[in-house]
């Protein structure tokens, strides 16, 4: 057995975003990229010696080089296990759900998620911990001062794993397994949804779906569930063969970039529902035929409906929604007498409150939803979910979300995305921001009151950590907010996110058009905010 101990010298700009450490393929491609990054999350790991890891990613170009970088230093690092997906492929979910059925000391998982991959996309990686779910601050920190004063690597020199064959090698004192990368998370669903019921829907003929996996990494897992074992007709899954360039798309589910399914929802003789998911299948996107739920409201339609789900039925212990996210779902855990947390942007927040036992469902505004089966959020999830309510209610995906809306009242919820824009002049503009909030208390704008301006801060409550400067946040006496705040995903200059949200309880005004609702509050976004004098953008580069 060789294990080489290799000098290297640090980069300093390996600090983890939101999700993890993103780059370009570019980036990561420079000698000793990857490999640093990789040193820096074990040297900060105590107790790896023996342990278990898992390792896979969302299929991108770089995943399987990344991935026999990275088994070759476990060996090297005294790991005892690596779990591999066969072919390098991990759904986010699937893996999140292997650490935990394993009880794996932690896990590796290669994505840069919705971001375009190929030889010029992105990549990424990051590292989730025993719990199943992303590292928080503390520990995304420490591999970040690490890999700051990195000096040395350590790899065994060994051939390459053949990722294709499912089972057990060895590489030095390293056990490889390679798993099958379905079948631990399709018993975990089957074990929380009525697959029987939702079986009876796909197959009843009164029923047509189609789930478009955008080329990314849900392909496998929804043909094996939708199709396989919940008897939809195949067919019912597009573009569901995993591409390292993800087709030349953009593997974003949303209305913009998943335009496949759209063009089949909104066109003659459209299903009666659709979904996609993202690049490494955490992210879901939900349609009625020509209607779209927001994912705001699908939080809260969940929320509203859990009882008829059978993994769900015993009652949730709460819910929680990122920050930016609309609080539709606050209104129907208010309704339920449980309690609904508020946690800045990323799933990373999450963990602590579903360790604690303190929510049972969590989600963002960004397509995210999931529940405390995993610690990661979950697209093909969400899509059972949805399944089980269509199958139990027998009515459609707009007639569920209207009446839910006449039951709580309807929040208009609308997030602009100012992409790719000068990163100093986006720094600028939360500047000036951040210097003007404190005058904006108690102003008229338009016919809004402003009842508070803030930089949201967070202190969780099970570990008491903060996290501050997360997001510029307006709120008016009537409920009605605007938030600013920088992407921490991107790899090209600067993301602005603006989120808008107004309350409507009037039934009578539920089908006006969003930016319609909205219209006021953008202005007074451009007013408060100056967007195009500082992104030098005339209009949003993406409408959510
Ligand atoms: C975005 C979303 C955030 C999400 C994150 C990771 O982050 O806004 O809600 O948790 O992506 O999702 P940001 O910092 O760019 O706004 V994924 O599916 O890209 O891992
Ligand atoms: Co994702």
């Amino acid at each position: 057995m060789n294990i080489r101990t290799l000098a290297t010298t640090p980069f300093l700009d390996q600090k983890p975003g939101t999700s993890g450490l993103r780059k370009s393929v570019k980036v990561f491609q420079q000698p000793r990229y990857l490999e640093n990054f990789v040193q820096s999350i074990f040297d900060t790991l105590d107790g790896r010696e023996g342990q278990t890891l898992v390792l896979g990613g969302d299929g991108r170009y770089y995943n399987r080089e990344a991935i026999q970088t990275i088994l070759k230093m476990a060996a090297a690092n005294g790991f005892g296990r690596v779990l591999v997906g066969r072919s390098g492929i991990l759904s986010t979910p699937a893996a999140s759900c292997i650490i935990r059925h394993y009880r794996a000391f932690g896990g590796i998982i290669l994505s840069a998620s919705h971001n375009p991959g190929g030889r010029e996309g992105d990549f990424g990686i990051k590292y989730n911990t025993s719990n199943g779910g992303p590292a928080p601050e503390k520990v995304t920190e420490a591999i970040y001062a690490r890999s700051k004063v990195i000096d040395a690597y350590h790899i065994l020199e060994a051939p390459n794993v053949d990722l294709e064959r499912l089972g057990k090698l060895e590489i030095g004192n390293l056990t490889v397994e390679v798993i099958d990368p379905v079948e631990s998370y399709a018993k975990l669903m089957e074990s929380l949804f009525d697959f029987e019921r939702i079986h009876q829907l796909l197959t009843s003929g009164q029923f047509r779906m189609c789930f478009d996996s955008m080329h990314a990494v849900t392909g496998p897992y929804a043909h094996a569930i939708l199709e396989q074992r919940l008897g939809a007709p195949s067919g019912t899954v597009i573009n569901g063969k995993p591409l390292e360039d993800f087709g030349g798309g953009h593997p974003d589910p949303n209305l913009v970039y998943a335009h496949d399914l759209v063009e089949r929802l909104y066109g003659t003789s459209a299903p009666d529902f659709g979904a996609a998911s993202d690049g490494d299948g955490d992210r879901n996107m939900i349609l009625g035929r020509k209607f779209f739920v927001t994912p705001s409201d699908s939080l809260a339609v969940l929320t509203a409906n859990a009882h008829l789900v059978p993994g769900y039925r015993q009652g949730l212990a709460g819910v929680a929604r990122s920050m930016p996210t609309s609080s539709a779902a606050d209104r129907v855990a208010a309704q339920a007498g449980i309690e609904c947390y508020e946690t800045p942007t990323g799933w990373k927040f999450f963990g602590n409150l579903l360790d604690a036992g303190k929510v049972t469902l969590c989600g963002e505004e960004s397509f995210g939803t999931g529940s405390n089966h995993v610690r990661e959020k979950d697209g093909l999830w969400a899509v059972l979910f949805w399944l089980n309510i269509l199958a139990v209610r027998q009515e459609s995906v707009e007639q569920i979300v209207h009446s839910h809306w006449q039951k709580y009242g309807r929040n208009f919820y609308s997030r602009h995305d100012y992409e790719g824009v000068d990163a100093d002049r986006a720094k600028e503009l939360m500047e000036h921001l951040r210097a003007n909030a404190p005058e904006l208390k108690g102003q008229q704008l338009r016919h809004y009151q402003v009842k508070y301006c803030d930089d949201f801060s967070y202190t969780d409550p099970v570990d008491h950590s903060t996290s501050q400067h997360q997001g510029i946040r307006i709120g008016f006496t009537d409920g009605s907010r605007i938030v600013f705040r920088l992407s921490g995903t991107g790899t090209q200059g600067a993301t602005l996110r603006v989120y808008l949200e107004s309350y409507e309880p009037d039934p009578t005004k539920h089908n006006l058009d969003t930016q319609q609702a909205l219209s006021t509050l953008i202005v007074i976004a451009e007013e408060v905010a100056q967007i195009r004098k500082f992104t030098e953008r005339e209009a949003p580069t993406v409408i959510t």
